[in-house]
């Protein structure tokens, strides 16, 4: 009877030791910053070139993107500290960024060239300097 709950207890603990490293490694494949999937489709296959990006008084990190045209770009902005903006015209993104959270943009870079992003809340003394580039190769 004692060896059967020894051998219970064993079976549970590495259950849940195979769930945790389970868990380690999805969390590690979520983290990753900016990645390329690729949608198939019956006639063409799009890439999806993913961005993390932090916005603060009066940064975009990072401040220069590039992709390639027809590429499908999904940008995940945070505010680390106040209201800024995010405005692409080029593209008619322009979007408000609330502080600390994650706020995701996506839009196809139907043409090549090099476009300029910029903060579009006032958003204190260095507002005017707060922009990126987004290059389109
Ligand atoms: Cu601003």
């Amino acid at each position: 009877m004692k060896n059967y709950l020894l051998i219970g207890l064993l079976v549970a603990t590495l259950g849940v030791g195979g769930l945790y490293i389970f868990n380690q490694n999805r969390s590690v494949t979520s983290q990753e910053a900016n990645s390329t999937e690729v949608i198939s489709s019956p006639a063409s296959s799009v890439s999806v070139k993913e961005f993390t990006l932090t916005a603060k008084q009066w940064a975009f990190d990072p401040a220069t993107i590039t992709v390639k045209q027809g590429d499908k770009v999904r940008l995940k902005i945070t505010s680390l500290d106040v209201t800024h903006g995010f405005s692409l015209p080029d593209f008619n993104v322009k979007v408000d960024l609330n502080p600390n959270a994650e706020t995701v943009v996506e839009f196809t870079a139907d043409k090549t060239g090099e476009f300029t992003f910029f903060c579009s809340v006032v958003c204190g003394t260095g507002h005017n300097d707060m922009k990126g580039k987004l290059i389109v190769l």
